[in-house]
């Protein structure tokens, strides 16, 4: 019986074009300036960026080992050196419950990536809670690498994971050039992506100072709450998974104890069966003797060895079959002994007792059975706990 431990946090990655405001966003959310940004081209790798008790950086090797479920992570060749994770102390937000991943910044042209950059995006989708997808309007939103990337993904099996979002938006200085690029963007998914008719692009930038007098609307607040959804999404089921989980142990307990009931059955039949066959074995053996006995009853009963033993109803018996024994010896002396060894096989064969549970572990079971039995009720009070959070949030 295979379970998996519930992950802590709830992966976001952030897929997009270089100089989206993929880096920015991060720092924006978690309050601190951890990744660097700006026009250079910085980002080429993955980074992780975790909350954590102490500021640090971890490289590629210390990353895998960090999250252990992406340990085949590291056969893209070259994606060690360019893997890192950030741990900031910000509590910031929900940060506390988030890993954020910032990917490489997706361009067209002559740029060298150091690893497969595409499908490394791809496959960090498996692995990944919410995938949230910028396209920035001044810059190469609908690059090819950044197009090819969203379609693969989008015929991947992680349609709602992914929410797409024009970042920046405070760059542009129009109206209609805002609506220009969104069309742009828009008729250059719809040709690649499922769905497309529903596709909306809402679009967000960063609270700064310079972009206090925007009149653009600004769905930032939404790109924080597909981050809290997919966090509620996660603990429910999680909390869910604990219940199944629990009624899995709970249905293998009795599992086992019933199996070990019938074992026991049937061990004490297989014991009763197998005495039966060794008396039986052992009447063959006597009726072996008993001929043997009869066909040297002359010599067996001569004054020298047994005579004092002669003088009774048996002997005088096996006196008078002497004859008959003898002449039949190796027949009668030969079907004697094959039974006893027929009966020997079969007992050997029907007395094989099954294991069985002795009683400390069959307490060692029940003990368990009491401990899940007691998460199952603590995940009764967490779900509690939990909708008594939601309606808080709600008013
Ligand atoms: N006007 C504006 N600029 C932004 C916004 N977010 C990021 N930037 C700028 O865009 C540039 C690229 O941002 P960066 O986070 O490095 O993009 P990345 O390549 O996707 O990580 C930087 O100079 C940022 O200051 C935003 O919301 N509005
Ligand atoms: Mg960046």
């Amino acid at each position: 019986m295979t379970l998996r431990k519930p992950r802590k946090k709830i992966s976001v990655m952030i897929v997009g074009n270089h100089s989206a405001g993929k880096s920015s966003f991060i720092n924006w959310y978690i309050g601190e300036s951890i990744q660097k940004t700006g026009v250079a081209i910085e980002t080429r790798g993955f980074t992780f960026v975790t909350s954590g008790k102490k500021r640090e950086t971890l490289q590629g090797d210390a990353t895998v080992r960090f999250y252990d479920h992406l340990n085949s992570f590291g056969d893209f060749n070259g994606i060690m050196a360019n893997l890192f994770t950030e741990i900031s102390t910000s509590r910031d937000k929900n940060f506390s419950c988030v890993d954020l991943i910032d990917t490489p910044g997706l361009v067209d042209g002559d740029m060298q990536y150091p690893f497969n950059v595409q499908d490394a995006i791809v496959w960090m989708a498996d692995h990944v809670d919410l995938i949230l997808i910028f396209f920035d309007p001044i810059g190469q939103a609908t690059c090819k690498r950044c197009m090819e990337v969203v379609e693969r993904l989008n015929n991947g099996p992680h349609l709602e994971k992914i929410h797409y979002f024009m970042s920046k938006a405070d760059a542009v200085d129009k109206e209609h050039d805002r609506q220009r690029v969104l069309i742009q963007i828009t008729q250059n998914l719809a040709t690649r992506i499922r769905n497309s008719h529903a596709f909306n692009l809402p679009t967000f930038y960063l609270p700064r100072d310079e972009a206090a007098d925007c009149t653009i609307p600004n769905a930032i607040e939404d790109v924080c709450k597909e981050i809290d959804k997919s966090i509620n999404m996660t603990v429910q089921k999680n909390l869910k998974q604990l219940k199944t989980d629990c009624e899995r142990i709970l249905a293998r307990t009795v599992e086992v104890k019933e199996k070990d009931r019938a074992q026991k059955a049937t061990n004490v039949q297989r014991t009763m069966q197998g005495v039966l066959l060794s008396l039986l074995t052992l009447a063959a053996a006597a009726l072996m003797g008993m001929v043997f006995t009869t066909r040297f009853i002359d010599t067996l009963c001569s004054e020298a060895l047994l005579g004092h033993l002669c003088d009774n109803g048996a002997a005088r018996a096996m006196h008078h079959l002497q004859p008959t024994v003898t002449d039949n010896f190796n027949g009668l002396f030969g079907a004697a002994a094959g039974l006893v060894l027929v009966l020997m096989i079969v007992t050997k064969l029907t007395w094989r007792v099954q294991p069985v549970l002795n009683k400390k572990q069959l307490q060692q079971i029940d003990s368990y059975a009491q401990v899940v039995k007691r998460i199952a009720e603590q995940e009764d009070n967490l779900y509690k706990d939990y909708f008594k959070t939601l309606s808080t949030m709600e008013h």
